[in-house]
């Protein structure tokens, strides 16, 4: 690689926007990285986070060599040791515990730190290798399951609109999503149905920067959202604007559910959420009479008990307004359902069935486990009921090994720390879920040190252990051409070469998309509506004693990532706590004064800000700041209950009653 370059790749990391970007490459040295101006979704921007990407692949903490644990677990303490060194030890210990244990007692344990169809979850790498040795599966349940299940259960995928098309809506609902910080694009096309007159609702319990910019802010009640859709869906039958050509055609259990929203009356539907009736009731004239309605829900909204219900009712709406008769109407949450690349895990290589991990109960399953296999992940940071993890990880029978490119407090607690590379440094193919395109990303620059891809290094330890299945022995190259040969009609002609040539590449839907104009991929074809008494769960903190807390996305950090990028934490400031004035003054709290926020789970600390942009009731604190650069050594997880919601084993992150207490 001499002279001046541009390699065109994809943000690895998990939002929605899977960005292309270019890297400008001279002297095999990536100097410069920005958004692809071309791209569509992208359009010429990254993030504030990804605008530091190049500087985070030169920190001067990145792990470039094998790493053996010198100190007691959790100590950060170790020795540099050779590849030859760390893989004869894993490969050893790996096959040991299997024979005694059998391989369930290894958990493969890996995270969304890259979404990548090879080197991360998407293509659940490594797969293959676990399935030779009869390891237990993992289930990443942690991000978005409750949601999709409530989806699937209506519409049959968690797929919907093509965001894109929220620039012909004119009425946009963003329901629990923070945009301007959590998807950024989206912000755009939100735009470009503004100027054509469409009016922007955002619906959160936080008056969040995206609530500011919206033309309307509804602070709803945590977990209640499934009643405030039956209180809409209620004025919309009084309007009798429902769609009944729609609904004949394309639905069932309508005339059941349609009991289900009388017994939803704007007043009960203000006393359940917090929200006053005429507020409710305007907003449901507005659902009533504007064609097309866009509905916008990320994951903040279903990590809740209910949140599988909530994304079960919410995508009622459009079934009984007949927006999805309109490329600018439905729900978008995720549009993952609409990729169907083509992920082999070979699960005929497994001897017998083996048990599945669900990786939000890390803290309770890790007691059955004898080796934890960390990639891509840093669950000290960002599972629930951190601080029984961290005992869990700190038992000496317990062998660790974290791939990784930082020395995480996951990390700390290894036996043996892998160096792992950057996107700029492997090949991988995305797709977002966000939008509807596949990209490629080229690597622009050699690894520096010792790093070493995800998939050359299940290559290196099946090769270790004497492994001879020769599907674990693909390249990077074919594996992308498998991926991409699934055969679903949506991936027609688009080949490896045209990836790499260009970039990125729509997959083959109509532009605009109305996916369910003319039905559904459910085994009738058609929407189910919530059968009776399942229209809405209420929220576990429901007549609790103590104060919600929400731990949202940070502006700065993505869930973990850029945890430690010095000017990011410079950012972030100290931690904070957002309190109503009521709820301090309750407490006798002031503003700044620290506070440990404490249930039985544990504490963290943080700093109160008064603040009206929170209810009464409602507390919130952001995730991603790494426990060892917190205050007292802990971050939100320390409070968050390892417990499921209704659907999916999602976890309940937004969902968990609190206490503040002034530092002694
Ligand atoms: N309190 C609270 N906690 C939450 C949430 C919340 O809302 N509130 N949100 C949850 C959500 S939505 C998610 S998705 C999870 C995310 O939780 P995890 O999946 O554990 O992800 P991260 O904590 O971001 O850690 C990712 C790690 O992977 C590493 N990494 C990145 N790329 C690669 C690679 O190519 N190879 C290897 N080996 N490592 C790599 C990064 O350095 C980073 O340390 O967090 C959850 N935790
Ligand atoms: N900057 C940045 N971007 C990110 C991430 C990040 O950490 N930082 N994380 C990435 C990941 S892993 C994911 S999954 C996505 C998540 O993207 P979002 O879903 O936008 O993430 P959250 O901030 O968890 O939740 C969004 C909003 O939901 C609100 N909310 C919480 N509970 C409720 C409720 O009961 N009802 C309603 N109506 N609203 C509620 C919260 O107050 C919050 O403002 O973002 C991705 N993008
Ligand atoms: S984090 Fe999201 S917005 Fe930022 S560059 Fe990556 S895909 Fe784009
Ligand atoms: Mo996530």
């Amino acid at each position: 690689m001499s002279g001046n370059l541009q390699v065109l790749g994809a943000c690895p990391l998990d939002c929605p926007d899977t960005c292309s970007w270019v890297v400008t490459v001279e002297d095999g040295q990536a100097v410069k990285m920005r958004g692809n101006p071309d791209q569509p979704y992208t359009r010429g921007a990254l993030c504030v986070k990804v605008n530091r990407y190049l500087e985070h692949t030169r920190a001067a903490d990145r792990i470039l060599h094998p790493l053996r644990r010198t100190g007691p677990k959790g100590s950060g303490q170790f020795e540099r040791i050779s590849w030859d060194e760390a893989l004869d030890e894993i490969a050893t210990r790996l096959r040991q515990i299997a024979d005694e244990h059998g391989g369930e007692a290894i958990w493969p344990y890996f995270g969304t730190g890259s979404l990548g169809y090879l080197q991360g979850c998407e293509g659940v790498a490594g797969r293959r290798f676990w399935n030779v040795l009869g390891a237990s599966k993992h289930w990443l349940n942690i991000c978005s399951s409750a949601g999709s299940s409530g989806l699937v259960r209506t519409n049959g995928t968690a797929g919907g609109m093509d965001p894109e098309n929220f620039a012909q809506a004119k009425l946009i609902l963003l329901w629990g999503t923070n945009t301007l910080t959590t998807g950024h694009h989206l912000w755009k096309f939100i735009q470009d149905a503004r100027a054509d007159g469409a009016h922007v609702v955002a619906i959160d319990p936080i008056r969040t920067r995206t609530a500011d910019q919206a033309d309307e802010h509804i602070a709803i009640r945590p977990g209640t959202d499934a009643a405030l859709a039956l209180g809409l869906l209620n004025v919309v039958l009084a309007e009798g604007t429902q769609d009944e050509d729609y609904l004949a055609r394309h639905t069932e259990g309508w005339s059941d559910f349609q009991q289900e929203i009388l017994k939803y009356p704007v007043e009960r539907v203000a006393e359940i959420t917090g929200i006053p009736a005429e507020t409710v009731h305007s907003l449901g004239m507005r659902l009533a009479h504007t064609r097309p309605t866009a509905i916008r829900a990320t994951m903040g909204i279903q990590r809740h008990a209910g949140g599988g219900t909530t994304l079960r009712t919410i995508a009622a709406i459009p079934g009984v307004t007949g927006d999805w008769r309109h490329p600018g109407g439905g729900v978008a949450y995720s549009t993952s359902g609409h990729v169907h690349v083509g992920v082999d895990r070979r699960d005929d290589l497994l001897a017998k069935p083996v048990r599945t991990l669900a990786m939000t109960r890390l803290a309770s399953e890790l007691a059955s486990v004898k080796c934890l296999f960390v990639y891509g992940a840093n669950p000290l940071a960002s599972t629930s009921d951190s601080n029984r993890i961290r005992e869990q990880m700190g038992r000496e029978d317990l062998f660790t090994v974290v791939v990784e490119h930082f020395p995480t407090d996951t990390a700390d607690h290894a036996d043996i720390v892998l160096p792992a590379t950057m996107q700029t440094e492997h090949m991988d193919l995305h797709a977002g879920y966000g939008h509807l395109y596949l990209l490629w990303n080229e690597p622009a620059t050699a690894p520096p040190g010792e790093c070493v891809s995800t998939t050359e290094l299940f290559r290196r330890l099946a090769e270790r252990m004497g492994m001879t299945e020769p599907s674990l022995f693909d390249s990077d190259l074919e594996l992308a051409e498998q991926l991409l040969a699934s055969g679903h009609p949506s991936l027609e002609g688009v080949t490896l070469d045209r990836l790499r040539k260009e970039g990125w590449v729509r997959m083959n839907y109509p532009q605009p998309f109305a996916p369910f104009a003319d039905g559904f991929p459910t085994p009738s074809g058609q929407l189910r509506f919530p059968p009776e008494g399942k229209a809405y769960t209420p929220p576990s903190s429901a007549g609790a004693e103590g104060l919600t807390l929400i731990t949202p996305a940070s502006h700065v950090f993505l869930n973990t990532v850029f945890g430690n990028n010095p000017e990011l934490r410079r950012r972030a400031k100290n931690p904070v706590v957002l309190v109503n004035a009521a709820d301090a003054a309750a407490r006798g709290l002031s503003d700044g004064q620290r506070v440990r926020v404490h249930n039985a789970n544990g504490e963290f600390l943080a700093d109160v800000e008064i603040s009206d942009r929170v209810a009464a009731g409602v507390v919130a604190s952001p995730k991603g700041r790494w426990p060892k650069f917190a205050p007292g050594g802990a971050n939100p997880n320390a409070v968050v209950d390892e417990r499921d919601a209704d659907m999916g084993k999602g976890a309940v992150y937004h969902d968990n009653v609190v206490e503040l207490t002034a530092l002694a």
